[in-house]
C-alpha cells in the first residue's frame, strides 16, 4: 500500500494519487483551490495520452536534462500544484543540475509563499544543498502585471534557464523575450507556455521530472558539443505537433 491505501497495481493508481496531493496540497495551504481546476484539465490530457510517457516526450525530457546540464545559472520555478506534487523530485532534480529553486505564484501571498518554501524544505532543500529563492521578490518581469512578474535578482532575474512547470499563461512569453531558455512542463501541448517554450514537455509532471533528472545524470559526464547537438537536434514545433496527433487520435495502448 502506498500514502493512498490504493495498491500501485490500481489501473487508477496515478490519478488517484495526483488528487490526493492535490487536495493534502489544498488542505495544508499550499495549493489554490484553482490548482484543483488546473489537475482536472490535466487529468484529461493525460488520459487522452493514455497516461505514458510517448516516446517524443521522453525526447523532449532527454533534451530539457541537456538544457539544465549545460545552464550556468538554471532555476526550477514552483507553484502551489507542482509543490504539491513533486516537492522531494524538484528538489533532487535542482540538486542534478546545480539548480536554485524559486516560489512564484499567480495567486500570491506572503502565507502561501512562506508555507510553499517550508514545504519544500521539509522535502530536503537544505541537505541536497538547494537554495529556495522567490520571497525577496526585488526584480520584475517586463511586461507583466500581475503577481507572476515578481521574481528574485538573483534567481530567476539572473537565470539563463528556467524550468516553468504547469502554468498556461503570458511568463513563459516574457521570459523567452528575456533572452531566457525555456523548459516548460505542460500536459496541454496548445498551451501559451507550452507554445512558447525551446524544450515544450507533454507529460505528467510526476513522470516528467523524475525523467528529467535521470537523464541529466545519464548525461552529467557528456561534452558540451555532445549536450549542444541534442539541444540542437530538438525540435519543439515537432515534439508539440506529436503531441497533439497522440491526444486526438485518442489511440490508448
Ligand atoms: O499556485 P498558483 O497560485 O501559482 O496557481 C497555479 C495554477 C496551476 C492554479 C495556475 O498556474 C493555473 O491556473 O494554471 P492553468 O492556467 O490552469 O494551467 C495549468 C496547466 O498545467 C494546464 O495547461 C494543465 O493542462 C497543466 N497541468 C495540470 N496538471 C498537470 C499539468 N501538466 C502536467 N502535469 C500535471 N499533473
Amino acid at each position: 500500500m502506498s500514502e493512498i491505501d490504493v495498491p500501485e497495481s490500481h489501473p487508477r493508481y496515478q490519478s488517484l494519487l495526483t488528487r490526493h496531493r492535490i487536495e493534502a496540497g489544498v488542505e495544508k495551504g499550499i495549493t489554490s483551490k484553482q490548482g484543483l481546476i488546473a489537475e482536472g484539465r490535466g487529468e484529461a490530457f493525460d488520459y487522452l495520452l493514455g497516461e505514458r510517457t510517448t516516446p517524443s516526450a521522453d525526447r523532449a525530457e532527454r533534451a530539457a536534462a541537456a538544457l539544465l546540464v549545460l545552464a550556468d545559472h538554471p532555476v526550477l520555478s514552483v507553484n502551489g500544484n507542482v509543490a504539491a506534487l513533486v516537492p522531494g523530485e524538484m528538489i533532487e532534480l535542482a540538486a542534478a543540475v546545480g539548480a536554485d529553486v524559486e516560489v512564484n505564484l499567480f495567486n500570491r501571498t506572503e502565507e502561501r509563499m512562506r508555507a510553499i518554501a517550508d514545504h519544500l524544505r521539509e522535502h530536503g532543500a537544505a541537505a541536497a544543498g538547494v537554495e529556495i529563492k522567490g520571497l525577496t521578490a526585488d526584480a520584475r518581469i517586463p511586461g507583466l502585471d500581475h503577481e507572476r512578474a515578481k521574481v528574485d535578482a538573483d534567481g530567476i532575474g539572473a537565470a539563463d534557464v528556467v524550468l516553468v512547470p504547469l502554468e498556461d499563461g503570458d511568463r513563459a512569453e516574457a521570459l523567452a523575450e528575456m533572452g531566457k531558455r525555456e523548459i516548460v512542463i505542460d500536459l496541454n501541448p496548445l498551451s501559451r507556455s507550452a507554445q512558447a517554450a525551446a524544450v515544450p514537455i507533454v507529460d505528467n509532471i510526476l513522470r516528467a521530472v523524475p525523467n528529467v533528472t535521470e537523464h541529466a545524470r545519464e548525461l552529467q559526464d557528456a561534452s558540451d558539443d555532445e549536450l549542444e547537438t541534442i539541444v540542437r537536434e530538438f525540435d519543439p514545433d515537432r515534439a508539440l505537433d506529436a503531441a497533439e496527433d497522440a491526444i486526438r487520435s485518442g489511440q490508448l495502448e
